[in-house]
Protein backbone atom coordinates (compact mmCIF):
# COMPACT_ATOMS: atom_id res chain seq x y z
CA UNK A 1 0.00 0.00 0.00
CA UNK A 2 1.43 2.80 -0.94
CA UNK A 3 -1.07 5.73 -1.24
CA UNK A 4 -4.38 5.78 0.69
CA UNK A 5 -7.15 8.09 0.59
CA UNK A 6 -8.97 9.29 3.86
CA UNK A 7 -12.98 9.05 3.34
CA UNK A 8 -13.37 11.49 6.24
CA UNK A 9 -12.53 15.22 7.51
CA UNK A 10 -11.86 17.00 10.94
CA UNK A 11 -9.89 15.24 13.79
CA UNK A 12 -9.98 11.46 12.45
CA UNK A 13 -8.64 12.26 8.96
CA UNK A 14 -5.52 14.51 10.53
CA UNK A 15 -5.18 11.24 12.99
CA UNK A 16 -4.98 8.93 10.34
CA UNK A 17 -2.71 10.63 7.98
CA UNK A 18 -0.33 11.11 10.65
CA UNK A 19 0.04 7.62 11.33
CA UNK A 20 -0.15 6.46 7.06
CA UNK A 21 2.75 8.99 6.97
CA UNK A 22 4.87 7.22 10.18
CA UNK A 23 4.45 4.00 8.14
CA UNK A 24 6.15 5.92 4.70
CA UNK A 25 2.37 5.73 2.95
CA UNK A 26 0.94 8.99 0.68
CA UNK A 27 -2.02 10.68 2.09
CA UNK A 28 -4.95 12.05 -0.26
CA UNK A 29 -7.51 14.05 1.61
CA UNK A 30 -10.97 14.66 0.67
CA UNK A 31 -12.63 17.82 1.08
CA UNK A 32 -15.91 19.79 0.76
CA UNK A 33 -16.17 23.71 -0.21
CA UNK A 34 -16.40 24.94 3.45
CA UNK A 35 -13.24 22.77 4.60
CA UNK A 36 -10.50 24.00 2.06
CA UNK A 37 -8.34 25.47 3.76
CA UNK A 38 -8.87 22.73 6.87
CA UNK A 39 -6.01 21.00 8.29
CA UNK A 40 -6.37 17.57 6.94
CA UNK A 41 -6.19 19.16 3.95
CA UNK A 42 -2.96 20.79 4.52
CA UNK A 43 -1.33 17.82 5.79
CA UNK A 44 -2.13 15.97 3.27
CA UNK A 45 0.14 15.09 0.48
CA UNK A 46 -2.97 15.26 -1.98
CA UNK A 47 -5.98 16.58 -2.02
CA UNK A 48 -9.52 16.63 -3.63
CA UNK A 49 -12.52 18.90 -3.67
CA UNK A 50 -15.42 15.97 -3.48
CA UNK A 51 -18.38 18.75 -3.55
CA UNK A 52 -20.57 21.23 -1.02
CA UNK A 53 -21.47 21.50 2.39
CA UNK A 54 -24.14 19.01 3.10
CA UNK A 55 -22.39 15.76 3.68
CA UNK A 56 -24.58 13.98 1.56
CA UNK A 57 -22.91 16.31 -1.50
CA UNK A 58 -19.91 15.72 -0.65
CA UNK A 59 -18.31 13.29 2.19
CA UNK A 60 -21.13 11.15 1.57
CA UNK A 61 -20.60 10.39 -2.30
CA UNK A 62 -19.26 7.20 -2.07
CA UNK A 63 -19.00 6.75 -5.85
CA UNK A 64 -17.66 9.71 -6.64
CA UNK A 65 -15.05 9.82 -4.00
CA UNK A 66 -14.53 5.94 -5.71
CA UNK A 67 -13.61 7.46 -8.91
CA UNK A 68 -11.64 9.89 -7.48
CA UNK A 69 -9.36 7.57 -5.78
CA UNK A 70 -8.93 5.50 -9.00
CA UNK A 71 -7.62 8.52 -10.98
CA UNK A 72 -5.68 9.42 -8.75
CA UNK A 73 -4.09 5.88 -7.93
CA UNK A 74 -4.90 5.14 -4.58
CA UNK A 75 -4.44 1.76 -3.24
CA UNK A 76 -6.41 1.89 -0.55
CA UNK A 77 -9.49 3.70 1.27
CA UNK A 78 -9.64 4.91 5.36
CA UNK A 79 -13.61 5.48 6.04
CA UNK A 80 -12.50 6.80 9.78
CA UNK A 81 -15.65 6.90 11.70
CA UNK A 82 -19.07 8.27 10.68
CA UNK A 83 -19.79 9.44 7.07
CA UNK A 84 -19.30 5.82 5.04
CA UNK A 85 -17.80 3.85 7.68
CA UNK A 86 -20.44 1.47 8.17
CA UNK A 87 -21.84 1.52 5.00
CA UNK A 88 -21.61 -2.30 3.64
CA UNK A 89 -22.45 -1.70 0.14
CA UNK A 90 -19.71 1.04 0.37
CA UNK A 91 -16.75 -1.45 1.53
CA UNK A 92 -18.36 -4.09 -1.12
CA UNK A 93 -18.15 -0.69 -4.02
CA UNK A 94 -14.33 -0.04 -2.76
CA UNK A 95 -13.18 -3.88 -2.98
CA UNK A 96 -15.21 -3.95 -6.32
CA UNK A 97 -13.30 -1.45 -7.94
CA UNK A 98 -9.89 -3.25 -7.03
CA UNK A 99 -9.19 -0.55 -3.72
CA UNK A 100 -8.56 -2.17 -0.37
CA UNK A 101 -11.31 -1.32 2.32
CA UNK A 102 -9.51 -0.09 5.57
CA UNK A 103 -11.79 -1.78 7.47
CA UNK A 104 -13.67 -4.79 8.37
CA UNK A 105 -15.95 -7.31 5.04
CA UNK A 106 -18.87 -5.81 4.00
CA UNK A 107 -20.31 -9.13 5.57
CA UNK A 108 -19.55 -8.30 9.38
CA UNK A 109 -20.80 -4.37 8.28
CA UNK A 110 -23.76 -5.84 7.25
CA UNK A 111 -24.60 -8.23 10.23
CA UNK A 112 -23.70 -5.66 12.83
CA UNK A 113 -25.54 -3.31 11.31
CA UNK A 114 -28.57 -4.93 11.99
CA UNK A 115 -29.47 -5.89 15.42
CA UNK A 116 -31.23 -8.85 15.04
CA UNK A 117 -29.23 -10.38 12.52
CA UNK A 118 -26.37 -9.42 15.32
CA UNK A 119 -28.05 -11.52 17.99
CA UNK A 120 -28.55 -14.60 15.51
CA UNK A 121 -24.77 -14.70 14.20
CA UNK A 122 -23.81 -14.48 17.88
CA UNK A 123 -26.69 -17.05 19.72
CA UNK A 124 -24.82 -20.12 18.89
CA UNK A 125 -21.89 -18.89 20.74
CA UNK A 126 -21.70 -18.41 25.21
CA UNK A 127 -22.27 -14.95 25.01
CA UNK A 128 -24.51 -13.56 27.48
CA UNK A 129 -27.44 -11.27 26.29
CA UNK A 130 -29.96 -9.40 28.09
CA UNK A 131 -33.40 -11.94 28.43
CA UNK A 132 -35.29 -11.20 25.47
CA UNK A 133 -36.33 -11.69 22.35
CA UNK A 134 -34.32 -12.29 18.87
CA UNK A 135 -37.10 -11.67 16.49
CA UNK A 136 -39.02 -9.04 15.33
CA UNK A 137 -42.04 -8.67 16.45
CA UNK A 138 -45.69 -7.13 15.46
CA UNK A 139 -47.79 -8.77 17.10
CA UNK A 140 -49.43 -7.06 20.62
CA UNK A 141 -50.96 -10.00 21.92
CA UNK A 142 -47.43 -11.72 21.89
CA UNK A 143 -45.67 -8.89 22.62
CA UNK A 144 -47.70 -8.89 26.14
CA UNK A 145 -46.95 -12.47 26.58
CA UNK A 146 -43.19 -12.31 26.16
CA UNK A 147 -43.04 -9.03 28.04
CA UNK A 148 -45.29 -10.92 30.99
CA UNK A 149 -42.17 -13.59 31.01
CA UNK A 150 -39.54 -11.00 31.13
CA UNK A 151 -41.03 -8.89 33.67
CA UNK A 152 -41.42 -5.08 33.39
CA UNK A 153 -40.38 -2.80 33.01
CA UNK A 154 -38.68 -3.48 29.30
CA UNK A 155 -37.75 -1.92 25.89
CA UNK A 156 -38.17 -1.85 22.98
CA UNK A 157 -35.64 -1.22 19.95
CA UNK A 158 -35.54 -0.78 16.60
CA UNK A 159 -33.10 -3.57 15.06
CA UNK A 160 -31.90 -0.79 12.04
CA UNK A 161 -31.36 1.44 15.28
CA UNK A 162 -28.19 2.28 16.86
CA UNK A 163 -26.84 4.82 19.66
CA UNK A 164 -30.45 4.94 21.43
CA UNK A 165 -32.36 6.08 18.18
CA UNK A 166 -35.82 4.37 18.56
CA UNK A 167 -35.28 3.07 21.93
CA UNK A 168 -38.68 3.24 24.65
CA UNK A 169 -38.97 2.03 27.89
CA UNK A 170 -41.91 0.61 29.36
CA UNK A 171 -42.82 0.23 32.43
CA UNK A 172 -46.38 -1.51 32.53
CA UNK A 173 -48.64 -3.78 30.13
CA UNK A 174 -51.23 -0.91 29.76
CA UNK A 175 -48.66 1.28 27.85
CA UNK A 176 -46.89 -1.45 25.91
CA UNK A 177 -49.21 -1.84 23.06
CA UNK A 178 -49.04 2.31 22.30
CA UNK A 179 -45.68 2.21 22.55
CA UNK A 180 -44.66 -0.56 20.22
CA UNK A 181 -47.12 1.10 17.48
CA UNK A 182 -44.65 4.50 18.21
CA UNK A 183 -41.73 2.96 17.68
CA UNK A 184 -42.58 0.46 14.71
CA UNK A 185 -44.15 3.87 12.74
CA UNK A 186 -40.82 5.65 14.19
CA UNK A 187 -38.21 3.02 13.03
CA UNK A 188 -39.97 3.22 9.42
CA UNK A 189 -39.52 6.11 9.19
CA UNK A 190 -36.38 6.20 10.83
CA UNK A 191 -34.60 3.74 9.15
CA UNK A 192 -37.23 2.33 6.40
CA UNK A 193 -37.13 -1.07 8.59
CA UNK A 194 -39.71 -1.00 11.15
CA UNK A 195 -38.15 -4.08 13.03
CA UNK A 196 -38.54 -3.72 16.30
CA UNK A 197 -37.59 -6.28 19.09
CA UNK A 198 -37.82 -6.34 23.25
CA UNK A 199 -35.25 -6.73 26.18
CA UNK A 200 -35.57 -6.70 29.52
CA UNK A 201 -34.47 -3.34 30.90
CA UNK A 202 -31.20 -2.66 32.55
CA UNK A 203 -32.17 0.05 34.92
CA UNK A 204 -28.80 1.52 35.64
CA UNK A 205 -25.92 -0.20 33.58
CA UNK A 206 -22.19 0.98 33.25
CA UNK A 207 -21.50 0.93 29.41
CA UNK A 208 -18.19 -1.04 28.50
CA UNK A 209 -16.94 -1.81 25.45
CA UNK A 210 -13.91 -4.06 24.84
CA UNK A 211 -11.56 -3.41 21.65
CA UNK A 212 -10.93 -6.16 19.36
CA UNK A 213 -8.16 -7.19 16.70
CA UNK A 214 -8.84 -9.69 14.17
CA UNK A 215 -6.50 -10.05 11.22
CA UNK A 216 -7.50 -12.11 8.11
CA UNK A 217 -5.67 -15.19 9.16
CA UNK A 218 -7.88 -16.19 12.03
CA UNK A 219 -6.61 -14.73 15.08
CA UNK A 220 -8.71 -12.53 16.98
CA UNK A 221 -7.51 -10.55 20.23
CA UNK A 222 -9.12 -8.30 22.77
CA UNK A 223 -7.07 -4.99 23.71
CA UNK A 224 -9.41 -4.37 27.40
CA UNK A 225 -11.88 -2.72 27.72
CA UNK A 226 -13.11 1.13 27.60
CA UNK A 227 -15.85 2.73 30.39
CA UNK A 228 -18.08 5.27 28.59
CA UNK A 229 -20.58 5.22 30.82
CA UNK A 230 -20.43 9.59 30.97
CA UNK A 231 -23.10 10.17 28.32
CA UNK A 232 -25.32 12.75 27.46
CA UNK A 233 -28.33 11.71 25.55
CA UNK A 234 -26.55 8.79 24.00
CA UNK A 235 -23.40 11.45 23.15
CA UNK A 236 -20.37 10.36 24.86
CA UNK A 237 -18.33 12.78 27.07
CA UNK A 238 -15.80 11.18 28.71
CA UNK A 239 -14.62 7.90 28.07
CA UNK A 240 -11.32 6.33 30.15
CA UNK A 241 -9.36 2.68 30.41
CA UNK A 242 -9.40 0.64 32.29
CA UNK A 243 -12.62 0.97 33.63
CA UNK A 244 -12.65 0.87 37.91
CA UNK A 245 -15.38 -1.71 38.00
CA UNK A 246 -13.66 -4.37 35.97
CA UNK A 247 -11.41 -7.20 38.36
CA UNK A 248 -9.18 -9.32 35.80
CA UNK A 249 -11.25 -12.43 35.90
CA UNK A 250 -14.31 -10.51 34.54
CA UNK A 251 -12.12 -8.57 32.16
CA UNK A 252 -10.57 -11.72 30.90
CA UNK A 253 -14.45 -12.85 30.41
CA UNK A 254 -15.80 -9.86 28.76
CA UNK A 255 -12.91 -10.04 26.42
CA UNK A 256 -12.95 -13.18 25.53
CA UNK A 257 -16.88 -12.64 24.77
CA UNK A 258 -16.40 -9.78 22.95
CA UNK A 259 -13.61 -12.50 20.73
CA UNK A 260 -16.16 -14.51 20.53
CA UNK A 261 -18.76 -11.81 18.89
CA UNK A 262 -15.96 -11.10 16.16
CA UNK A 263 -15.83 -14.59 15.47
CA UNK A 264 -18.99 -15.08 14.85
CA UNK A 265 -19.14 -12.42 12.02
CA UNK A 266 -15.97 -13.40 10.73
CA UNK A 267 -14.57 -9.89 11.83
CA UNK A 268 -11.31 -8.23 10.28
CA UNK A 269 -9.96 -4.97 11.50
CA UNK A 270 -10.29 -3.11 14.57
CA UNK A 271 -13.64 -3.31 15.75
CA UNK A 272 -15.35 -2.56 19.15
CA UNK A 273 -18.21 -4.52 20.86
CA UNK A 274 -20.61 -2.60 23.31
CA UNK A 275 -21.96 -4.33 26.72
CA UNK A 276 -24.39 -3.98 29.30
CA UNK A 277 -23.00 -3.92 32.96
CA UNK A 278 -25.39 -4.08 35.54
CA UNK A 279 -24.84 -3.48 39.56
CA UNK A 280 -23.93 -6.54 40.15
CA UNK A 281 -21.51 -6.44 37.03
CA UNK A 282 -23.69 -9.14 35.20
CA UNK A 283 -22.41 -8.61 31.59
CA UNK A 284 -24.62 -8.66 28.28
CA UNK A 285 -23.38 -8.28 24.91
CA UNK A 286 -25.80 -5.19 22.96
CA UNK A 287 -23.89 -4.43 19.83
CA UNK A 288 -20.95 -4.17 17.89
CA UNK A 289 -19.44 -0.96 15.94
CA UNK A 290 -17.69 -2.42 13.26
CA UNK A 291 -15.30 0.67 12.56
CA UNK A 292 -12.26 2.89 14.47
CA UNK A 293 -14.09 4.48 17.71
CA UNK A 294 -13.71 7.94 18.68
CA UNK A 295 -12.09 7.24 21.80
CA UNK A 296 -9.69 4.46 20.64
CA UNK A 297 -6.99 6.64 21.90
CA UNK A 298 -7.81 5.65 25.27
CA UNK A 299 -6.96 2.39 23.89
CA UNK A 300 -3.60 2.83 22.38
CA UNK A 301 -2.01 4.74 25.49
CA UNK A 302 -2.66 1.68 27.55
CA UNK A 303 -1.78 -0.68 25.52
CA UNK A 304 1.12 1.25 23.21
CA UNK A 305 -0.22 0.12 20.37
CA UNK A 306 -1.10 2.09 17.23
CA UNK A 307 -4.50 1.08 16.24
CA UNK A 308 -4.80 2.87 13.08
CA UNK A 309 -1.26 1.29 12.48
CA UNK A 310 -2.93 -1.85 13.10
CA UNK A 311 -5.47 -1.31 11.30
CA UNK A 312 -3.60 -0.68 7.83
CA UNK A 313 -1.11 -4.05 8.48
CA UNK A 314 -4.74 -5.88 8.60
CA UNK A 315 -5.91 -4.58 5.29
CA UNK A 316 -2.45 -5.55 3.96
CA UNK A 317 -3.29 -8.81 4.73
CA UNK A 318 0.07 -9.07 7.33
CA UNK A 319 -0.75 -11.54 10.75
CA UNK A 320 -1.18 -9.53 13.89
CA UNK A 321 2.52 -9.18 15.76
CA UNK A 322 1.77 -9.98 19.01
CA UNK A 323 -0.40 -12.63 21.23
CA UNK A 324 -3.00 -12.25 23.77
CA UNK A 325 -0.53 -12.82 26.48
CA UNK A 326 1.62 -10.72 25.01
CA UNK A 327 -0.50 -7.54 25.86
CA UNK A 328 -0.77 -6.09 29.55
CA UNK A 329 -2.73 -2.70 30.51
CA UNK A 330 -0.26 0.18 31.41
CA UNK A 331 -1.51 3.05 33.85
CA UNK A 332 -4.56 4.36 32.71
CA UNK A 333 -6.12 6.99 29.93
CA UNK A 334 -9.13 9.35 30.12
CA UNK A 335 -10.66 11.38 27.43
CA UNK A 336 -13.22 14.13 27.27
CA UNK A 337 -14.53 15.18 24.44
CA UNK A 338 -14.59 19.24 23.48
CA UNK A 339 -17.74 20.34 21.64
CA UNK A 340 -18.38 23.37 20.01
CA UNK A 341 -21.61 23.41 22.78
CA UNK A 342 -22.42 25.85 25.34
CA UNK A 343 -23.22 23.65 28.46
CA UNK A 344 -25.20 26.24 30.43
CA UNK A 345 -27.53 26.67 27.64
CA UNK A 346 -28.90 22.81 27.19
CA UNK A 347 -25.74 22.27 25.00
CA UNK A 348 -26.76 24.18 22.30
CA UNK A 349 -24.40 24.32 19.24
CA UNK A 350 -22.10 27.23 19.38
CA UNK A 351 -20.81 28.50 16.27
CA UNK A 352 -18.56 31.24 15.61
CA UNK A 353 -14.85 31.61 15.05
CA UNK A 354 -11.75 30.53 17.04
CA UNK A 355 -10.46 34.17 18.07
CA UNK A 356 -7.99 32.22 20.04
CA UNK A 357 -7.52 28.50 19.86
CA UNK A 358 -4.10 26.75 22.17
CA UNK A 359 -4.63 23.43 23.08
CA UNK A 360 -2.76 22.11 25.96
CA UNK A 361 0.94 20.51 25.65
CA UNK A 362 3.47 18.12 27.77
CA UNK A 363 3.57 14.69 28.77
CA UNK A 364 0.80 12.87 29.54
CA UNK A 365 -1.17 15.04 27.41
CA UNK A 366 -2.47 14.65 24.21
CA UNK A 367 -5.04 16.72 21.97
CA UNK A 368 -6.69 14.96 18.62
CA UNK A 369 -7.99 17.82 16.53
CA UNK A 370 -8.51 19.58 13.53
CA UNK A 371 -9.12 22.97 13.83
CA UNK A 372 -6.74 25.90 14.01
CA UNK A 373 -6.76 29.52 15.56
CA UNK A 374 -8.76 31.79 13.13
CA UNK A 375 -10.91 28.99 11.48
CA UNK A 376 -14.70 29.12 12.06
CA UNK A 377 -16.70 25.85 13.54
CA UNK A 378 -18.56 24.87 10.67
CA UNK A 379 -21.92 24.21 11.21
CA UNK A 380 -22.82 21.41 8.93
CA UNK A 381 -20.74 18.81 10.90
CA UNK A 382 -20.05 17.10 14.11
CA UNK A 383 -19.86 20.28 16.48
CA UNK A 384 -16.69 17.94 18.13
CA UNK A 385 -13.65 20.29 18.29
CA UNK A 386 -11.31 18.21 19.55
CA UNK A 387 -10.84 14.85 22.35
CA UNK A 388 -8.67 15.91 25.22
CA UNK A 389 -6.90 12.96 26.28
CA UNK A 390 -4.81 12.45 29.69
CA UNK A 391 -2.27 9.84 30.68
CA UNK A 392 -1.14 8.80 34.13
CA UNK A 393 -0.25 6.06 35.86
CA UNK A 394 -2.86 5.81 38.29
CA UNK A 395 -6.67 6.90 37.13
CA UNK A 396 -6.33 9.82 40.26
CA UNK A 397 -3.20 10.87 38.22
CA UNK A 398 -4.92 10.95 34.79
CA UNK A 399 -7.85 13.01 36.05
CA UNK A 400 -5.55 15.19 38.40
CA UNK A 401 -3.76 16.17 34.92
CA UNK A 402 -7.18 16.47 32.80
CA UNK A 403 -8.13 19.30 35.54
CA UNK A 404 -4.90 20.73 34.44
CA UNK A 405 -5.32 20.25 31.11
CA UNK A 406 -8.24 22.42 30.64
CA UNK A 407 -7.48 24.97 32.73
CA UNK A 408 -4.36 25.10 29.86
CA UNK A 409 -6.69 24.90 27.06
CA UNK A 410 -7.01 28.19 25.45
CA UNK A 411 -10.01 28.76 23.29
CA UNK A 412 -12.00 31.76 22.58
CA UNK A 413 -14.55 32.51 20.11
CA UNK A 414 -17.25 29.80 20.68
CA UNK A 415 -18.98 27.63 23.95
CA UNK A 416 -17.10 24.50 24.90
CA UNK A 417 -17.88 21.49 27.09
CA UNK A 418 -14.37 22.24 28.91
CA UNK A 419 -15.82 23.50 31.62
CA UNK A 420 -18.34 20.68 31.71
CA UNK A 421 -15.62 18.57 31.39
CA UNK A 422 -14.01 19.98 34.91
CA UNK A 423 -17.23 19.44 36.53
CA UNK A 424 -17.21 15.73 35.55
CA UNK A 425 -13.58 15.32 36.66
CA UNK A 426 -14.42 17.21 40.34
CA UNK A 427 -17.47 15.42 40.91
CA UNK A 428 -17.36 12.91 43.90
CA UNK A 429 -19.37 10.53 42.44
CA UNK A 430 -17.04 10.06 39.44
CA UNK A 431 -13.66 10.15 41.13
CA UNK A 432 -15.12 7.50 43.58
CA UNK A 433 -15.89 5.74 40.27
CA UNK A 434 -19.47 4.96 41.95
CA UNK A 435 -21.52 6.29 38.48
CA UNK A 436 -23.43 4.75 35.62
CA UNK A 437 -25.54 5.74 32.16
CA UNK A 438 -27.58 8.02 34.29
CA UNK A 439 -24.20 10.56 36.21
CA UNK A 440 -25.12 13.28 33.69
CA UNK A 441 -29.15 13.16 34.28
CA UNK A 442 -28.40 12.53 37.58
CA UNK A 443 -25.67 15.35 38.78
CA UNK A 444 -25.70 18.18 36.31
CA UNK A 445 -26.99 20.98 35.55
CA UNK A 446 -26.50 24.47 34.51
CA UNK A 447 -26.93 26.22 37.93
CA UNK A 448 -24.31 23.60 39.51
CA UNK A 449 -21.67 24.22 36.89
CA UNK A 450 -22.46 28.04 37.15
CA UNK A 451 -21.90 27.69 40.90
CA UNK A 452 -19.00 25.98 40.19
CA UNK A 453 -17.96 28.98 37.85
CA UNK A 454 -18.85 31.55 40.69
CA UNK A 455 -16.42 29.65 42.92
CA UNK A 456 -13.63 30.07 41.22
CA UNK A 457 -13.83 33.49 40.07
CA UNK A 458 -14.31 34.29 43.64
CA UNK A 459 -11.08 32.40 44.55
CA UNK A 460 -9.10 33.98 41.98
CA UNK A 461 -10.23 37.43 42.97
CA UNK A 462 -9.26 36.30 46.84
CA UNK A 463 -5.65 35.33 45.32
CA UNK A 464 -4.75 38.13 43.33
CA UNK A 465 -6.50 40.79 46.03
CA UNK A 466 -3.97 38.79 48.55
CA UNK A 467 -1.10 38.80 45.99
CA UNK A 468 -1.88 42.98 45.33
CA UNK A 469 -1.65 43.54 49.23
CA UNK A 470 0.91 41.24 49.44
CA UNK A 471 3.07 43.61 47.06
CA UNK A 472 1.37 46.98 48.23
CA UNK A 473 3.31 45.48 51.71
CA UNK A 474 6.55 44.76 50.03
CA UNK A 475 6.79 47.83 47.71
CA UNK A 476 5.68 50.12 50.71
CA UNK A 477 2.75 51.98 48.95
CA UNK A 478 0.54 53.46 50.77
C1 LIG B 1 -30.13 -0.90 26.86
C2 LIG B 1 -30.24 -0.25 28.11
C3 LIG B 1 -30.87 -0.92 29.13
N1 LIG B 1 -31.35 -2.14 28.91
N2 LIG B 1 -30.62 -2.13 26.71
C4 LIG B 1 -28.42 2.81 24.43
C5 LIG B 1 -27.64 2.86 23.18
C6 LIG B 1 -27.63 1.49 22.62
N3 LIG B 1 -26.30 1.15 22.19
C7 LIG B 1 -28.13 0.62 23.70
N4 LIG B 1 -28.53 1.46 24.79
C8 LIG B 1 -29.05 0.95 25.92
N5 LIG B 1 -29.55 -0.32 25.82
C9 LIG B 1 -31.23 -2.73 27.73
N6 LIG B 1 -31.74 -3.95 27.55
C10 LIG B 1 -29.71 1.04 28.24
C11 LIG B 1 -29.13 1.64 27.14
C12 LIG B 1 -28.63 2.96 27.38
C13 LIG B 1 -27.30 3.28 27.28
C14 LIG B 1 -26.36 2.34 26.89
C15 LIG B 1 -25.03 2.66 26.82
C16 LIG B 1 -24.62 3.97 27.12
C17 LIG B 1 -25.53 4.89 27.47
C18 LIG B 1 -26.88 4.57 27.57
C19 LIG B 1 -27.79 5.54 27.95
C20 LIG B 1 -29.11 5.22 28.05
C21 LIG B 1 -29.54 3.94 27.75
Amino acid sequence: MKKILIANRGEIALRVMKTARKMGIKTVAIFSEPDRNAPHVQFADEAICVGEAASNKSYLRGDHIIQLAKELHVDGIHPGYGFLSENAAFAEAVEQNGLTFIGPRPHAIRIMGSKLAAKDAVKSYDIPMVPGIDEAITDVTEAKSIAAEIGFPILIKASAGGGGKGMRIVEKESELEEQMKRAISEAESAFGDGSVFIEKYVGSPRHIEIQVLADSHGNVLHLFERDCSIQRRHQKVVEEAPSVVLTDVLRKQMGEAAVLVAKACDYVGAGTVEFLLDEQLNFYFLEMNTRLQVEHPVTELITGLDLVEQQIKIARGEPLGFKQEQLQILGHAMELRVYAEDPLADFMPSVGTLTRYRPPMGPGIRVDDGFEEGMEVPIYYDPMLSKLITYGQTREEAIQLMIEAIAAYELEGVSTTLSFGKFVMEHEAFRSGDFDTHFVKKYYSADKLLEQNKMEAKLAAIVALKAYLKDKEVLRIP
